[in-house]
């Protein structure tokens, strides 16, 4: 609708001099100029590679901006229903290359910047990750993000700005030490700060109860005690081949100004910067935990407010179309990324009662026909449970609605169950422990339409574990599986452009790149041999560019024509990483106890190679740290295994490194505990780029598995189904440790890798306490598909055979395709093409 109001020669003018994009190197190099002159304030003169960054980056961005108007114009002009996806985290890495590359515009920036005298690799460089989350969840949270942009979805996401992402790794004597991640330390270029959309979040305060005068009925209200403001910052999300730009927006809090001028006025100047700080403290700093729960009120307040302010949002943008209440969950679906957005279930439901006034009941149906649930882990140390206390004292409003809800859901379920006490016990929100906790899980299933687990065997894990419950209550319908996918574009394209180039030169297209099942008909190239040849230098190629990382970071020279055998990802005893340097000091035992001159036939020559980072109060995992790295320590000087095993720890693993690291293995590893790996990603993220990978029958291996067929995987381990008894039989004294892990054991008790006493704690876990994630049971079978990939690793032309199956078949594994499942399934919307 034109805006009448606007004199006409007024928008003769608006129109004449809109805002254009550059669409050739001199418009973008004029452009880059003008932004270095005037927004950074610098000249030719001292111009360095930030700047460059800056401006080009500035450039892009604005670029994206007027996609995205038009984008979101279009989306309001035609009320169409959109996607919101909460996730506290969104591990975005860098957004410069990823940029030119959904633009399609990396050849004419490589123009401009060579032309201003810049080399644009070195520029992508200086960028800073944004490393807004711990580890799979926030990545996957990123990886939808652009396949919903890409699959020309109106999808949005809605997270928090943190001000320290994820803290960086320093390696210190063997050890890991966190340091800050100020990643907004240049400023973000990035970003549009949208300083005029500020909403007030309360806190604390107490519910008062109105009569209203005219219906004589009861109100209740919260008033609240406390309160700041969330302020928008947007990430403007281009799609690959489409104009299509969806947006990030993360909130970041600051104080109001009112309440602390009051206090100020009084004299009371040290509680009012008190107060100030307090709010900015809320989005201060990322909690680094992955897979693990840890009760801080701090965490409680920033999942309240960075809900209360999404919600208000979604709900104001809503109000502009001016339809009924009961329209509201056919505009909006809101997707919670794990149990930590859940408050939204019942943000929703206060704002619909308490403050527009929609009858218990209806507001009830429009907040469960919003919500879906993904659940990523059912690992009990993960799942989420306030306690009530905590709970109720910052959000006593909302601590009634849920005893409410709950009320409501426990009468349907004795009503139907009447005899089934310990059902009603283990469904209700409320755990009746000591204290009491409010169990985020349950609300979270009772407040959602769909709950989906993220592979099929974690998807059928918690329908028969921990929601089995939820299962006879509802029905199995309600639980359904959205296997994981990565992007294309960022996993195959960005950080492997030599490999897409042949692929691309030799299906005729980069068509694959969207569509990824078109893979497939790289297995007609696969007698090729000229093909094969190009392939293996692909790979070589990817592992000296990875060398030089590893140099560049550790000093350690490795052989690029060894066997890259690689694990990162966060260090946690269920991914056993202890297991893999087991395993190495196995392989290290043998090679010592071999003479020198039957050494080459026994062993190739294999760089292990392990990155990843500890929670800082993880202690096992910061054990196996330091494990590591003294085990490569000693292996690395060591005459006897020189040239045939190399170990070394990549420090401060994040997603800009990953994107180096993926594309330059053989083998990577994959062997949590049966049942313990609700998907894992990485695993996809190497295999698209042509690794094999060495697996326990976990997760998406499991369906890797199928899609490039049992040859090319090498599995081994117990399976999940036999976990459970497994632990048992070590609970009543039952375990064996195998000869060869003795051996292992020995050799660290002897000192050699250092004192005893920094690794017993190890050594003990497995020996003396229950070895809960069964290494003693795997570690066998662990070093027999280790021999196996040694002995099919010589024969190069098989090996070879296999990686160019392995890319073909994993079409599958695209994030464009969990997106088409969770639209179709889950959220009922339709990708919108034509612009206005
Ligand atoms: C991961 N979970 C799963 N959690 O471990 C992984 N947890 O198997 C799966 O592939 C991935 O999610 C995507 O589905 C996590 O990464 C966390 O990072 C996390 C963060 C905060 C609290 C608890």
């Amino acid at each position: 609708a034109i805006d009448q109001s606007i004199p006409i020669k007024a928008r003769e003018a608006w129109t004449k001099y809109a805002a254009r994009e550059f669409t050739s190197p001199d418009q973008l190099e004029s452009q880059i100029i003008n932004h270095v002159e005037t927004t950074l304030a610098r000249s030719m003169y001292n111009c360095d590679s930030l700047a460059a960054y800056q401006a080009l980056s500035t450039s892009i961005r604005d670029k994206l901006i007027l996609h995205w108007n038009k984008t979101q114009q279009m989306h309001t002009l035609r009320e169409v229903k959109r996607i919101y996806y909460l996730s506290l985290e969104f591990l975005m890495g860098r957004a410069l290359d990823n940029a030119m590359i959904n633009l399609g515009i990396k050849e004419l920036c490589c123009k401009s910047t060579d032309e201003l005298g810049f080399n644009l690799e070195d520029v992508i460089d200086v960028e800073p990750d944004a490393g807004l989350g711990n580890g799979g969840l926030g990545r996957l949270a990123a990886c939808f993000i652009d396949s919903m942009s890409t699959g020309n979805y109106p999808g949005w996401g809605y997270g928090l700005r943190y001000n320290y992402g994820i803290f960086s790794q320093k390696i210190v004597d063997g050890y890991q030490v966190e340091a800050p991640d100020y990643w907004l330390k240049f400023g973000n270029p990035w970003e549009i700060p949208r300083h005029e959309i500020q909403i007030p979040v309360d806190f604390y305060g107490y519910v008062s109860t109105t009569t209203d005068p005219k219906t004589g009925k009861s109100k209740k209200q919260w008033q609240g005690g406390e309160q700041v403001l969330a302020v928008a910052y947007d990430f403007p999300v281009p799609g690959y081949n489409t104009s299509n730009v969806n947006n990030l927006r993360l909130w970041s809090s600051q104080p109001t100004s009112e309440f602390d001028f009051q206090k100020f006025n009084q004299g009371d100047y040290d509680s009012s910067v008190a107060q100030q700080q307090r709010a900015e403290s809320i989005t201060a700093v990322l909690y680094p935990n992955d897979n693990f729960y840890q009760g801080k009120e701090l965490r409680l307040k920033q999942q309240f407010f960075w809900v209360a302010a999404s919600l208000h949002d979604i709900v104001r943008r809503f109000m502009k179309t001016k339809k009924k209440w009961s329209e509201f969950p056919d505009l909006v679906a809101i997707q919670l990324n794990d149990t930590h957005p859940t408050l939204a279930v019942v943000e929703l439901q206060r704002i619909l009662v308490d403050l527009e006034g929609v009858e218990w009941n209806e507001a009830w149906e429009i907040v469960t026909r919003t919500f879906g649930y993904t659940n990523h882990t059912v690992m009990q140390e993960a799942l989420e449970k306030w306690p009530l206390d905590l709970f109720g004292n910052l959000l006593p409003r909302h601590l009634e609605i849920i005893y409410s809800i709950n009320m409501q859901f426990l009468q349907m379920v004795a009503k139907r169950f009447p005899q089934d006490r310990e059902l009603i016990r283990n469904v209700s929100i409320v755990e009746e422990s000591d204290p009491k906790n409010i169990r985020m899980a349950n609300l979270a299933i009772i407040g959602s339409h769909k709950v989906n687990g993220v592979a099929e065997l974690h998807s059928e894990l918690i329908k028969t574990t921990i929601f089995k419950d939820f299962v006879k209550v509802y029905g199995a319908e309600k639980f359904t599986n959205v296997t994981n996918g990565i992007t294309p574009r960022r996993w195959l394209k960005q950080a492997n452009p030599m490999l897409s180039d042949l692929i691309t030169s030799k299906l005729g297209s980069d068509e694959f790149l969207t569509n990824t099942v078109r893979l497939k008909q790289l297995e007609k190239f696969i007698d090729d041999p000229e093909f094969r040849e190009a392939w293996i230098e692909v790979k070589l190629h990817n592992k000296k560019r990875l060398a030089q990382l590893i140099k560049k970071l550790t000093g350690i020279e490795v052989n690029p024509s060894s066997l890259f055998d690689v694990q990162v990802k966060r260090i946690h005893e269920y991914k056993r990483q202890q297991m893999n340097i087991f395993g190495v000091i196995y392989r290290y035992l043998q090679i010592k106890a071999t003479p020198e001159s039957e050494r080459a036939g026994k062993f190739f020559p294999r760089t292990s190679i392990i990155g990843g980072k500890a929670a800082p109060g993880y202690y096992a995992a910061k054990k196996i740290i330091k494990l590591v790295n003294s085990v490569a320590e000693v292996v690395n000087n060591d005459p006897d295994s020189k040239g045939f095993l190399q170990v070394v720890f990549i420090p401060d693993y994040n997603v800009s490194k990953a994107e180096i690291i993926c594309p330059a293995s053989d083998i990577s590893e994959h062997i949590s505990t049966a049942g313990t790996e609700a998907s894992g990603t990485s695993n996809m993220k190497f295999v698209i780029n042509g690794g094999l990978i060495i697996g326990t029958v976990d997760g998406a291996n499991v369906e890797i598995t199928r899609e490039v067929g049992e040859d090319q995987i090498f599995l081994f381990g117990n399976l999940a189904e036999d976990v459970e008894e497994l632990r048992q039989d070590h609970q009543m004294g039952k375990l064996e440790v195998p000869e060869p892990l003795e051996q292992v054991f020995d050799e660290i008790e002897k000192g050699t890798f250092g004192p005893y006493d920094e690794y017993k704690s190890l050594v003990d876990s497995v020996k003396y306490h229950g070895d809960y994630y069964l290494v003693s049971d795997d570690f066998e079978s662990y070093l027999e598909a280790q021999s196996t990939i040694d002995k099919e690793f010589r024969d190069r032309e098989n090996w070879v055979k296999k990686s160019i199956i392995c890319v073909a078949n994993m079409g599958f594994f695209s994030s464009d395709r969990c997106i088409r499942e969770y639209a179709e399934n889950i959220w009922n919307v339709e990708p919108v093409t034509d612009q206005v």
